[in-house]
């Protein structure tokens, strides 16, 4: 047990009653049509029900006994089309599912069925999980239909292997040995996908490399699309800005210049030639010394548009983002998405994104959402989540994502009124966009458990389950992953749920409490680097830890309210009446919009001085690391030993880097508060000057820390 399988392990059930239950019920296996995707259907079920009920389920041409399970489309199968599931099949689409206990010729059957093909293998998935949890077969009803068009992953992969914020090893894609040799990988990578929904991957980083246009890269590329093809993943790439210039010979990369809107017109066809279902480009520009459109003056739709042109004839779209640094420090970092894209809302063609981060700044532990949800009604918005966790402990630490998803996607815009939630802007409800899509920053990686750490397999599962349907709750998705992933024991599933329910709680307190952000070390941004800042670095002020805190003599924090940067201006106004007033802002973003002083007692610090709070906040996040391997140690026995051993190394590198980063910030924070540490709480293991003196070596890939306390 590795963690190789992921959530599709498909181990034997072991509560007696299920298996008897799921043996009656699942007698045979009933798949017409030939199509590469209804075979990727029937070798999963046949694999997953073998695995499951602990004998091979026998194929058959029709059903001819009770228990037959029946998958398919009306169009691949006789027997779907006689059914009469027409109403229920409209009603879930093109991608959707239905899941039935039925009768078919007077016998007891279940029914996959679906639309498309992709549809009926994400409905044999859905069965499957339906046995894996442990669920009843009886009267099984269900019907589901994405919420979201495009499902993304986007890998941050270089053409040398290299992954960037990648945690898990190297890229999954060898370009050196591609396209002639396979990978049984590249086939798993596209299944596990596949069981949870997620229909495109951008294979490359977004500070792009032309390269990957050539036709020794393209040829590649297209090799990988023919094995995601079967499983519904459809291949995306980053176009680089300037590859006219670096691939094409051109002087320039102008958008509005006729000659790089033909080279780019023509690098299109080519690629469709190759790869007819070709999704598109996702493209960083004129952000962190990416080439883009302003080099020539022009504007980002401008730039998007390009794009979208060219691809529109085949069906592909542009997805543009909206991490943008401007050449100039400005005021206020976080407003500068807003302020350079809301004013094109309008302008974009009509199959270009445009995609935003999650919230203003830079995936940090907890951000406010990002104003542009909400602020731009004619341009169909992307979310892009960051599921490699490079600000929430990379890959040793165990931090549940599926809660920041959640509390991201039901954050309330009220760009239209109450109940105009994120997760109804990005699906297109709110403003009614004819096109919808989802990122996620991959965490994928060729270590053997994919993704670093068990726990993080738990993020790509939850990003997929909520970009099928950014309403779910998190926790449900936990309990699905928990009992897929490890085990049914209803003690070991209870008290694990709980654990990772808190644990993205846990990383906000001992890293960044009560709306702090960005204090991390530099360039590689693991532990803590409060002191980083003033006219001593070389960075850019706007990268620093200190132009974001903001501590003083007098307090601590970043007034963004109108005596401040007022980027609070950038969200509705009855937020901006709630976060802007001290007595009414809630904790998770004080900071965030407010200089407090070091005494103030305000709701938000439950009437504690703010030292205090903040104190305390720190230490609750070391304390909540300690209950996790509490609850951790307890399971020892319900699991395997090896995933078992290996969550409990990780999680004791957690605690030890939680006390790192609260006696770091705590003695920095110190430094200018000037009060003590209650001696209720433990007190630091070492004075400020051992903190700032740890070093990591390496820039931007994970760093050992040796000396760490
Ligand atoms: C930052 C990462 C950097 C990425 C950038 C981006 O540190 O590596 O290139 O985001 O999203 O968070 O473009």
């Amino acid at each position: 047990e590795d963690g190789y399988d992921l959530w599709l392990r498909y181990r034997p059930v072991t509560d007696a009653a299920r298996l008897a239950e799921y043996r009656a019920a699942v007698t045979q296996l009933v798949v017409d049509g030939d199509s590469p995707t209804l075979r990727a259907a029937r070798d999963e079920l046949r694999t997953g029900l073998r695995g499951l009920l602990g004998a091979d389920v026998p194929l058959s041409a029709s059903a001819t006994r009770d228990g037959a399970v029946i998958v398919g489309t009306p169009a691949s199968s006789r027997t779907i089309g006689a059914l009469g599931l027409g109403d229920a099949l409209r009603a879930v689409g093109r991608e959707g599912y239905v899941v039935r206990a039925t009768r078919v010729g007077g016998r007891r059957a279940i029914v996959v069925a679906a639309n498309s093909d992709v549809g009926a293998l994400y409905g044999a998935f859905r069965f499957l999980r339906q046995l894996q949890t442990y669920g009843t077969l009886a009267n099984l009803a269900v019907a589901s239909a994405p919420k979201i068009q495009l499902r993304l992953l986007n890998h941050w992969d270089n053409l040398n292997r290299s992954v960037e914020r990648g945690y898990a090893g190297h890229s999954l894609w060898a370009w050196d040995t591609l396209p002639d040799a396979s990978n049984p990988r590249y086939r798993d990578y596209a299944r596990a996908n596949a069981s949870i929904g997620i229909n495109g991957a951008v294979l490359t980083n977004v500070n792009a490399n032309a390269r990957i246009l050539t036709p020794e890269y393209l040829a590649k590329v297209a090799a990988l699309a023919n094995v995601f093809r079967p499983y519904g993943v459809r291949v995306y790439l980053t176009a680089r800005f300037s590859a006219p210039i670096e691939i094409g010979g051109l002087k320039t990369a102008d958008p509005l210049d006729p000659a790089v809107r033909a080279w780019w017109k023509a690098k299109i066809d080519s690629i469709y030639a190759l790869i007819p279902d070709f999704g598109g480009f996702t493209v960083k520009a004129n952000s962190e010394g990416q080439p883009g459109p302003q080099d020539y003056h022009r504007t980002h739709a401008d730039g998007a548009n390009m794009f979208a042109e060219a691809l529109a004839p085949h069906g592909g779209v542009v997805m543009w983002r909206a991490f943008v640094y401007s050449n100039e420090v400005p005021v206020d970092r976080v407003k500068q998405a807003y302020t350079e894209f809301k004013p094109l809302d309008g302008q974009f063609r009509d199959n270009a994104f445009v995609q935003v981060k999650n919230g203003p700044l830079d995936f940090q532990p907890r951000e406010p959402f990002s104003p542009l949800f909400g602020a731009m009604p004619k341009t169909p918005l992307m979310m892009e989540f960051q599921v490699t966790k490079e600000y929430l402990g990379q890959d040793t630490h165990l931090v549940y994502l599926g809660q920041e998803f959640e509390e991201v996607l039901r954050s309330d815009t009220w760009a239209k009124g109450k109940g105009s939630t994120v997760a109804k802007v990005i699906d297109g409800s709110l403003h009614g966009y004819a096109r919808t899509g989802i990122a996620g920053v991959s965490n994928i990686g060729d270590d053997r458990n994919w993704t670093g750490s068990q726990f993080n397999q738990a993020n790509w599962y939850a990003y997929g389950r909520l970009a099928w349907d950014p309403e779910m709750s998190a926790s449900d998705i936990a309990d699905d992953w928990l009992r897929m992933t490890f085990t049914n024991d209803p003690s070991f599933v209870r008290a694990v749920k709980a654990m990772m329910k808190t644990s993205r709680e846990a990383v906000v307190n001992y890293m960044t409490p009560l709306g702090l952000a960005h204090i991390m070390a530099t360039g590689h941004h693991y532990g803590p680097g409060p002191w980083v800042g003033g006219p001593n670095t070389r960075m850019r002020a706007d990268q620093t830890p200190t132009y974001f805190h903001r501590a003083d003599s007098l307090g601590l924090g970043f007034d963004r309210t109108a005596t401040g940067s007022n980027a609070l201006e950038q969200y509705a106004p009855p937020i901006r009446a709630r976060w802007g007033n001290q007595r009414t802002v809630p904790d998770s973003v004080l900071l965030w919009f407010h200089h407090v002083g070091w005494t103030e007692r305000l709701p938000a610090t439950h009437g504690r001085p703010l030292w205090d709070e903040l104190v305390a906040r720190y230490n609750a996040g070391v304390d909540s690391v300690r209950a996790m391997q509490r609850t951790w140690d307890a399971q020892r026995g319900k699991v395997d030993d090896e995933r078992f051993r290996d969550v409990q190394s990780f999680l004791a590198i957690q605690e030890k880097e939680a006390r790192w980063w609260r006696d770091a910030a705590l003695t920095y924070f110190q430094s200018f508060s000037h009060l003590p540490i209650p001696a209720r709480y433990e007190q630091p293991a070492h004075p400020l000057q051992y903190y700032l003196q740890v070093r990591c070596p390496a820039n931007r890939d994970k760093p050992r820390c040796d000396n760490v306390p």
